[in-house]
This record gives C-alpha cells, sequence and structure tokens, in this order.
C-alpha cells in the first residue's frame, strides 16, 4: 500500500470509528488496509497514490453501468442546478416510482428512502402492522441492513430463536426474530409449524449475496412462497442487491416468484443513497400518510438521487442482461479453472453479473457451508490480486460483481493476474 492512502487511514482512525464510514471497508477479513479512491471511470477506479484498478466491487452493487456514466453524470448534474433538495415532492420521485413499478409486476406502489437499511426495516414494520403479528423468519448469513430485528445470530439448540448479533441490540427485540438455514425449507415447514399464526414475514434474499453467492435450490423460493400464503405471512424480497442486477425485473422476475413486500437498494440510485420498499397496493397504502404505519424521511426522494435513479434505470432498460450473465459466466469459469489448475479447491457460482470465488472441496449452500471455505486461501488471493491492480470484495462473504462496461481485455488482465498467483 503507498503512502497517500495509509496517511488518510492513520488520520480517519482518529475521527472515525475504524478509519471507515462502513465496516466491511476497512478490510480486516483480508487483513489489509483500505485503499482510498480519489477517482472513478468506467469499471476502473484510481485511489490517491494514483494507482488504478479493475473495480470487481462496483461500489457494493449499484455501479452497474459503471463509474460516472455520461448519462447518470449528466443528469445528476442538471438535477444539482436545480438546488440539492426540497423537503417537498419532486417530478422525478413520480417518475422513478413509476419505473420501478413498471420493471416490476408484483409492485403496485413504492415508497422512496436513503438506504437499503430503511427499505428492510419499514418493510418489516409495515408487515407487522398489517399482520398484527411480531415474529418475522430470516434466513443465517442472509444480511438485511443494521436495522435491529435483522442483528439477530443464531440462539438456543431450538435453532430457530435468536439471541442479539451485536451489543445495542435488546433481547427482546431479537426475541421475536426466528432463524432457518438458507436453503433449508424443512427448517421453515418446522418454523411455521410451531409458530405460523405468529408470523409476520419471511424476509429472504432471493439470490443470497452476503455469504458469498449462494443460489436458491428448486423449490425453495417456491415453498417460501407457499407457507406464507398458507399462515397469512407476507413474503418479503430483499433485493437491495438483486433488484435491476439478477435480471431487470430482478431475482422475482428470473424465478417467477410474486412476493408481498419488495426492498431495493444500490442499484435504484445510480450511486446516490436511494433505498425503496413496495408492493401491493392492499399493504402501500396503509403506509403513513395514507395509513397508519408511520415511516418518514428528510431526504427521501431527494431530487438528485431521483435524477440518478431515473437515468440509470432508464439506460439499464435498453441493456441486453443476457449478454452481460453470458461474459459474467465466461470469465467466472476461466478464472475457476486457473485456480484449479494451482491445485486449490475452487468452487465458483455465477448468477446474471455476479461471481463468487468460495475455496471450498463442496458447493456452498448456507451460511455453514460458506463458513468452512478457506477464508487464508481468499485472503492470499485477494492480497495478490490487488497487488496486480485486480480490485475484489474485501471479504469471502460478498459478491464479485460486473459492469456493463468491463471490456473482453479487463477480464484478460484479470485472469493474467489470476494466473500469477500462488498458494
Ligand atoms: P444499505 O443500508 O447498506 O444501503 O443496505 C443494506 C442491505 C440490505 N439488504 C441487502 C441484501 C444488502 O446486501 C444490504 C447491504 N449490502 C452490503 C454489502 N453486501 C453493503 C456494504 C456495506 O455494508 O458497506
Amino acid at each position: 500500500m503507498d503512502d497517500t492512502s495509509r496517511q488518510l487511514f492513520e488520520k480517519a482512525c482518529q475521527l472515525i470509528p475504524g478509519g471507515v464510514n462502513s465496516p466491511v471497508r476497512a478490510c480486516h477479513n483480508v487483513d489489509s488496509l483500505p485503499l482510498f479512491i480519489a477517482e472513478a471511470h468506467g469499471c476502473h477506479l484510481k485511489d490517491v497514490d494514483g494507482r488504478e484498478y479493475i473495480d470487481f466491487v462496483l461500489s457494493w452493487g449499484p455501479m452497474i453501468l459503471g463509474h460516472d456514466d455520461t448519462d447518470v453524470t449528466a443528469a445528476v448534474r442538471a438535477a444539482a442546478g436545480r438546488g440539492t433538495s426540497y423537503g417537498a415532492p419532486c417530478p422525478d420521485e413520480v417518475a422513478l416510482a413509476e419505473a420501478v413499478i413498471a420493471a416490476l409486476p408484483s409492485l403496485e406502489m413504492v415508497r422512496m428512502v436513503n438506504s437499503g437499511t430503511e427499505a428492510t426495516m419499514s418493510a418489516l414494520r409495515l408487515a407487522r402492522g398489517v399482520t398484527g403479528r411480531n415474529k418475522v423468519l430470516k434466513f443465517v448469513g442472509c444480511y438485511h441492513g443494521h436495522a435491529d430485528p435483522f442483528l439477530a445470530a443464531a440462539g438456543s439448540g431450538v435453532a430457530t430463536f435468536s439471541i442479539p448479533g451485536t451489543p445495542g441490540v435488546p433481547e427482546a427485540v431479537v426475541a421475536d426474530t426466528l432463524l432457518a438455514p438458507y436453503n433449508d425449507l424443512e427448517a421453515v415447514q418446522e418454523c411455521f409449524k410451531r409458530h405460523g399464526e405468529e408470523l409476520a414475514a419471511v424476509i429472504v434474499e432471493p439470490v443470497a449475496a452476503n455469504m458469498g453467492l449462494v443460489l436458491p435450490e428448486a423449490g425453495f423460493l417456491e415453498g417460501l412462497r407457499s407457507l406464507t400464503s398458507q399462515y397469512g405471512s407476507l413474503l418479503i424480497f430483499d433485493e437491495v442487491i438483486t433488484g435491476f442486477r439478477a435480471a431487470f425485473g430482478g431475482a422475482q422476475a428470473r424465478f417467477g416468484i410474486d412476493p408481498d413486500l419488495t426492498t431495493f437498494g444500490k442499484i435504484i440510485g445510480g450511486g446516490l443513497p436511494v433505498g425503496a420498499f413496495g408492493g401491493k397496493r392492499c399493504y402501500m397504502e396503509q403506509v403513513a400518510p395514507k395509513g397508519a404505519v408511520y415511516q418518514a424521511g428528510t431526504l427521501s426522494g431527494n431530487p438528485l438521487a431521483m435524477a440518478a435513479g431515473l437515468a440509470t434505470l432508464g439506460k439499464l432498460a435498453r441493456q441486453d442482461y443476457s449478454a452481460l450473465e453470458t461474459r459474467t459466466r465466461s470469465f467466472a469459469e476461466a478464472l475457476r479453472d486457473i485456480l484449479q489448475e494451482k491445485g486449490v479447491p475452487i468452487q465458483m457460482p455465477t448468477l446474471a453479473s455476479m461471481f463468487c470465488p468460495y475455496f471450498s472441496e463442496k458447493p456452498v449452500r448456507n451460511f455453514d457451508d460458506a463458513k468452512g471455505c478457506n477464508h487464508a486461501l481468499f485472503t492470499s488471493f485477494y492480497k495478490q490480486m490487488r497487488a496486480q491492480g485486480i480490485y475484489l470484495a474485501p471479504s469471502g462473504y460478498e459478491t464479485g460483481m460486473v459492469s456493463f462496461v468491463h471490456s473482453e481485455e479487463d477480464f484478460s488482465r484479470a485472469l493474467e493476474a489470476a494466473h500469477k498467483v500462488s498458494f
């Protein structure tokens, strides 16, 4: 690591907890120090020491069109010239709501917020308000932002009850959070047998991208849909990552599932702070001020963020997602083959423009499997790739992301770097 990043990080550590404004950026999982980024264009980052990287993190998902996209940047610049926040409705809020609803048939209404955390927190409150029930079922290894109810760790042997996953979360809050292993429909059925009448919602990442990349096994999502309908619970699809990435219509379009509520973030803001939750009109009309379930936000619907989101979705509507999936799969399979030839155990699941190198002898189908991977090998891989200008997510529990502007040259350079890695 060069001097300027190190100097900035040392100063940041005096002023900001851990020197970062979001923990994973600290690169603790890969025994590294964070790079401070000066600018980004296309799929390339330049750090404050002038070094360039090919970016496979894409700000954790939003930058699917690449950084500094001409249309998105122009839209933000134009919006900035009209003022940065009104605290009142603006035309682009209506236009972005219309664009999101048009893209996902399960949506009849949507509310804009400022982050994925706000979106999932609000969706859960709505589900609880609509059903009059308190319990929520989530899956071990799925991340839905840092609202208290979701920061639950597996509790007693009972397997379904939770304990706080972090200091500061009251036991009383997570007492209503049930946990089940991802892809384990039997465990979900057991949860419903015991607590079905108390369950307000099941919340799931339809493709789990916070324990690496774990794909839903055949029947899993369909089973969740069937059980929630049977017991009168709401099915919440957390599409903060998969929305407009798994397909233009999200994972729900890809897998043909009709959730009751969907949460968004990342891509719908085009890199500016936007989240959203939406769903059937009968539910969404229970959100204040139309209904009684309270939710609010000073900067919700911010005109710059709306302009960035609109420009992004407008461009994505014209993109060839199938071609991007093919390019991503081809790159990931070539990367897998290179690593296999080095004699390390490697799995390389892909879906759409996402990929994940698991250093594991067996496929990863849940969080226990993800924990069982060889994270020391991942750390070595991460460090050697970064030293060659390839910027991967600094954790074996994150997912690699490809944009529409990654070129064959970018893929070739990443593969050349992988050839030079030694374990
Ligand atoms: P934000 O509050 O960070 O905008 O969104 C929370 C969230 C909700 N749901 C899913 C499925 C998510 O993946 C996220 C946030 N994703 C992480 C990366 N996997 C954000 C990175 C970070 O925490 O810095």
